[in-house]
């Protein structure tokens, strides 16, 4: 297969406090296509990172009695150790504080500059504190509430540099449409009636009486808008326009795939201004913007740190397990639409599909092998039966649809098929039943086949859900006792070459959870948080 170089990327999270489930979702899922890209043989070079400018940072150090820089010094090392504990495989953790960041966003103002594409002007308008963003008078409508957080909004006026937005317009247009998959799931649409069409105005891209931010060079008065400085950490943690450029080269290149992940309430500024600023540097656009949905709280409001209402993720991991969380997360909120942390459905997912599935079938297999075979693999050999050939065909057709969904970036559907695989292995053991086989000398070719068939489905379900479980599944293959030659994405279809191995003892893959106590745990852990 032909290596691909993939870039990935995750939305720099506000260094402004503790990171929650609603971080983790965002992360892992970013994560799991990292994972998946990787299992193919693919170069995938994987960022995120902490957004470290702007006056609420600054307000929360202040509060902390710390300089902004030792806050959030301090603030980055919990977000390293917060993604090791969730197992996010990242390449480069960004932080816009670095000083090589600073430069890449200040080089980039100046150019910018000289190309005319930044102007000096004067703005006046609606300004949310809280998201730091400026809003025209028909944003903020009668009320003058923030559309992003509703929170209320003030007119400000200030000297300011602007970044010519309008002029990119036919071009950003032009763009949407040669590329109707550039923002997947119909969630460019929104931005295109209430952002674009009506009018783009340019934007304001410096802050005058904000201290904590990158240094205009141009105006010693003012600050780069912590926005712009932020979506610019993509490619200065490349290395774009700096002295060493090779990854920008190789992974912001025309052979590279780059997708980027956002949140819903963040899809303006990657939709719209991010293209924008890509095209006034005359760079390519992302392959993809994936606009994935929020967890809420179950009265329907979005799990955040300024609401204080979001469980942190370290919990559910220390007493569920890493895979038991992020499977959940992958697998029961639909990837594209909002969803909820639901107490009971976590439990019964994860006693559903993991316990009952994946961990039975594997317990169930290796216990038969061991009872007919001394736990060794029979000789695979092909035979004239209608349910191992059924199992064989119906497992390479999920297979392809695993692939199609992951392609898609439809991790959901992919973690479902796996699932079916699974599915496919216990039925296959019910109608069989090997136990009555077994009792019959005529069916010994019958036994072993099945068997080895069943074997085979452990061993390609473990190799794809490797993205989704990231300890658990190669714990299976090790039960398997499958060489790694064979745990390969590119090894995958080539059935018959498991005999003769010996399995290892079985080990249980996830303890059942009892319903009603666990629900009863989660709900008091969440409710302490949420309302
Ligand atoms: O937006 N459910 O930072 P952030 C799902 N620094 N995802 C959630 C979420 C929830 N309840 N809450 C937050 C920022 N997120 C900027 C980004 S990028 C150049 C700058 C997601 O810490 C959110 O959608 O508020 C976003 O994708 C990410 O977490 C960081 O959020």
């Amino acid at each position: 297969m032909l290596k691909k170089y993939f870039y990935i990327t995750t939305p720099i999270y506000y260094a402004s406090a503790n990171l929650h489930i609603g971080h983790a979702y965002c992360e892992t899922i970013a994560d799991t296509l990292a994972r998946y890209e990787r299992l193919k043989g693919n170069d995938v070079f994987f960022l995120t990172g902490s957004d470290e400018h702007g006056e609420k940072i600054a307000k929360n150090a202040q509060a902390n009695n710390m300089s902004p820089q030792d806050f959030v010094d301090k603030i980055y090392l919990n977000f390293i150790q917060n993604w090791k504990e969730m197992g996010i495989s990242f390449d480069k953790f960004i932080r816009t504080s670095d000083p090589k960041h600073v430069e890449c966003v200040q080089k980039v103002f100046h150019k910018l500059v000289e190309q005319g594409d930044i102007y000096q002007g004067n703005y006046e308008g609606w300004y949310c504190t809280s998201c730091e963003s400026f809003w025209t008078e028909s944003q903020v409508g009668e009320n003058h509430t923030c559309p992003d957080c509703g929170r209320q909004v003030h007119k400000e006026a200030q000297k300011a540099y602007f970044l010519n937005c309008k002029k990119y317009v036919p071009q950003l247009l032009e763009f949407y449409k040669s590329h109707p998959d550039f923002v997947p799931g119909g969630k460019l649409n929104e931005m295109l009636n209430t952002f674009v069409l009506p009018g783009l105005e340019d934007l304001c891209i410096t802050r005058q009486d904000v201290k904590w931010g990158i240094p205009c060079l141009e105006d010693p008065d003012q600050v780069i808008y912590v926005w712009i400085d932020a979506l610019l950490n993509y490619i200065s943690a490349l290395g774009y326009l700096s002295n060493d450029d090779s990854l920008f080269n190789k992974y912001w290149s025309d052979q590279a795939t780059i997708v980027q992940f956002a949140g819903r309430e963040i899809n303006r500024f990657h939709s719209i201004y991010w293209p924008i600023l890509l095209m006034a540097l005359n760079l390519r656009l992302p392959d993809t913007i994936y606009i994935h949905g929020l967890l809420l709280t179950r009265s329907g409001v979005k799990l955040s740190k300024s609401l204080g209402n979001a469980p942190s993720p370290l919990p559910l991991i220390e007493r569920y397990s890493l895979d038991a969380l992020r499977y959940y997360m992958v697998r029961e909120i639909v990837i594209g639409e909002d969803g909820t942390f639901t107490p009971k459905q976590f439990i019964e997912r994860i006693n559903s599909d993991l316990v009952n599935n994946y961990g039975n079938l594997l317990n169930r297999t290796l216990n038969m092998v061991k009872k007919y075979f001394n736990s060794v693999v029979p000789n695979y050999k092909p035979i004239d039966s209608e349910n191992i050939n059924k199992l064989y065909s119906d497992m390479f057709k999920l297979l392809d649809e695993y692939q199609n969904n992951m392609d898609k970036y439809n991790l959901t559907k992919g973690a479902s098929c796996c699932m079916s695989i699974l599915d496919l292995g216990n039925k296959f053991i019910e109608v069989q039943a090997p136990w009555i086989l077994a009792k019959d000398p005529n069916k010994k070719d019958e036994l072993e086949q099945s068997m080895y068939a069943l074997e085979e489905v452990l061993r390609i379900s473990s190799i794809i859900l490797q993205p989704f479980l990231v300890t658990k599944a190669k714990l299976a293959l090790e039960q398997l006792n499958v060489p790694s030659s064979l745990q390969t994405y590119s090894s995958i279809k080539e059935i018959g070459k498991l005999s003769g191995i010996k399995n290892n003892p079985p080990q249980i893959l996830f303890p059942r959870l009892d319903v009603e106590i666990e629900t009863k745990y989660l709900t008091e852990l969440i409710d302490g948080k949420n309302n």
